[in-house]
């Protein structure tokens, strides 16, 4: 794969920690329609599904010699708290495999086609940074971790569509290359049709109303993972900026938020989150080690 710089330890850390934040600051507006809703970091900052989900994932991945999606279910359903938030059809899933039901049937059982929601894209970030290096590895790991619950083909490319941007950011390839380099890889039409959408959208200025129509706001996963990568083209330069778009938006904010939050955090560094923010954030060194750990993963 094409790397053009080596990234340092502060873009992993950025990343995690940025897609926390994201999802803990846009919790408190889900469903919400769009309108002024204002980050607070006045008080303790909790996160919710996508993020737990997310640490399972880190955690899957530096615990497990083969990384399969029986394995990584196995985190997913032994450490989640259903007040967290989940979807309902992940949640059915995750009950049913921890009843000892096979991945592979759980994962049919609410929707016999597999859940198109952008459940496997919120949390998938951690593959893309330890696999950034070696694109089968990628590919890989990214379908593992999102046939875990996700099996529809928009709810996988969704996750591709997330992995490879953070991969992609991590690499130090040119941002304004991304929406080109993310057409070439969509691999079902309702992503590619939506990145057409965001390649003509991202030179106009839409109004949230307009970008809503146009990109969507919603749990299905190609209504919402093109959303949060336009807020991350548009205003991932400044972290905050991006989070306080995304919550502009209305509608599955701390979903967006936490995609958004963790390309922005990867490419401005943990140093250019919030310190105040981040000092409140929930199991903050806890996200911070299991980054770490995922560099050195990723340099082996
Ligand atoms: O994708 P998933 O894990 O949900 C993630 C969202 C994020 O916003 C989180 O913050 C949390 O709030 O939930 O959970 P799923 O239940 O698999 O999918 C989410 C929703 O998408 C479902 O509850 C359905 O409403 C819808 N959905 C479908 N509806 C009809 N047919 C997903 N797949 C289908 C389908 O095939
Ligand atoms: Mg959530
Ligand atoms: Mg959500």
């Amino acid at each position: 794969m094409n790397t053009t710089t080596t990234p340092d330890e502060t873009s992993f850390t950025g990343c995690l920690l940025g897609l926390a934040l994201g999802d803990a600051l846009g919790a408190p507006h889900e469903g919400k329609p769009p309108g002024m809703h204002i980050p607070d970091c006045s008080s303790t900052l909790t996160y919710t599904d996508d993020t737990e989900m997310m640490i399972n994932l880190a955690r899957a991945i530096l615990e497990c010699t083969t990384l399969s999606r029986q394995e990584i279910v196995r985190y997913f359903a032994s450490n989640y708290n259903p007040a967290r938030g989940y979807g309902g059809g992940t949640l059915k899933v995750l009950s049913l495999v921890k009843d000892g039901l096979q991945v592979d049937v759980a994962v049919r059982s609410v929707f016999p086609e597999g859940s198109y929601g952008n459940g496997a894209a919120m949390r998938v970030a951690p593959v893309g940074l330890a696999f950034y290096r070696d694109e089968e590895l990628l590919e890989h790991a990214i379908r593992e971790s999102a046939l875990a619950t996700h099996v529809h083909p928009v709810g996988v490319d969704g996750a591709r569509m997330m992995a490879l941007s953070v991969a992609f950011v991590l690499r130090g390839r040119p941002v304004e290359e991304l929406t080109e380099y993310l057409s070439k890889k969509a691999q079902t039409p309702e992503f590619k049709k939506a990145l057409d959408r965001l390649k003509i959208t991202i030179s106009g200025n839409p109004s949230p109303k307009e970008l809503i129509e146009i990109l969507g706001n919603s749990v299905a996963s190609d209504r919402s993972v093109p959303t949060a990568i336009y807020a991350f083209l548009k205003h991932g330069r400044d972290f905050m900026k991006t989070i306080s778009f995304c919550l502009s938006l209305g509608g599955d904010t701390d979903t967006i938020a936490a995609m958004a939050g963790a390309l922005s955090g990867c490419l401005v560094k943990e140093e250019g989150l919030p310190g105040e923010c981040l000092k409140r954030l929930e199991d903050r060194s806890k996200i911070s080690s299991l980054a770490k750990g995922l560099y050195l993963t990723a340099q082996s």
